[in-house]
């Protein structure tokens, strides 16, 4: 890269396949993303996110919550792994644990989660499935800042997904994964220019509060 401009430091977190960060990556490499992905930490040795990380020369390393007695313990040692780092912005992307109110307090503001729903719908796990059996017409993705409260801090950003006739979980999960892949990095970019932030406890968007209606037209 030949661009002289300060980029974000960013740490993603995984649990598993990492197509979102392989988005990420993807969207870095062809400079339309202008951060420096400085580590993955995945909580599962097995995850193949850490393959993508290996291949693109970025960290990747293990923080497995198995050997840790507690949540807060595994957090602290998550924490202290990622702040080595020195990440503006830490990124969950499909990061499957349970965050503790000390760990998110400390990346208040700094702290991004992909989400697949229409939050505050179908909050937690199993998303595609839940959907179906409630017969909505559409679901899809939010990016939030995650907050103490499980799937329930500011909505950053949501691309509505239409539910098709003959859907099942997997089909969905696979065109709502479509829509992830091409929103994540579009909202890492707003908060990488500055653009989006948490203040009060409301994402805003060139300080205004997004308004989630008009959310997938902006930039
Ligand atoms: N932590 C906090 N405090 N707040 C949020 O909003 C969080 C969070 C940690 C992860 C991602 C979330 C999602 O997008 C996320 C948001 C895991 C679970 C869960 O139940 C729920 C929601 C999310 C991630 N995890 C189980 C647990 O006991 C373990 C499940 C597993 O290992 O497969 O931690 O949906
Ligand atoms: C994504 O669909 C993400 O929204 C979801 O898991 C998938 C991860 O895919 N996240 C959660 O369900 C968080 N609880 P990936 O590993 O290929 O990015």
């Amino acid at each position: 890269m030949s661009d002289a401009a300060p980029r974000l430091a960013i740490v993603v977190l995984i649990s598993g396949n990492g197509s979102n960060l392989q988005a990420i990556i993807d969207a870095v490499a062809t400079a339309a993303l202008p951060v420096e992905i400085r580590a993955v930490i995945s909580n599962k040795p097995e995850a193949q996110g850490l393959e993508r990380a290996r291949r693109a020369g970025i960290a990747a390393l293990v923080v497995d919550h198995r050997q840790y007695p507690d949540r807060a313990t595994f957090d602290a040692a998550l924490q202290a792994t990622i702040d080595q780092y020195q990440p503006q912005l830490v990124v969950l992307a499909g990061f499957m644990r349970i965050l503790t109110p000390e760990f998110v307090a400390h990346y208040h503001g700094r702290l991004l989660n992909v989400h697949p729903s229409l939050l505050p719908a179908f909050r937690g796990l199993d998303t595609h499935r839940r959907a179906l059996e409630a017969g909505v017409q559409e679901h899809g993705v939010s990016i939030h800042f995650v907050t103490a409260e499980l799937d329930g801090g500011p909505v950053a950003a949501q691309t509505a997904v239409a539910v098709l006739p003959g859907d099942d979980a997997f089909s969905l999960a696979a065109r709502v994964r479509q829509a992830e892949h091409a929103l994540y990095p579009r909202v890492i970019r707003w908060f990488a220019e500055g653009r989006l932030t948490l203040r009060a406890n409301r994402a805003m968007l060139d300080d205004e509060p997004v308004r989630l209606s008009q959310q997938t037209t902006n930039g």
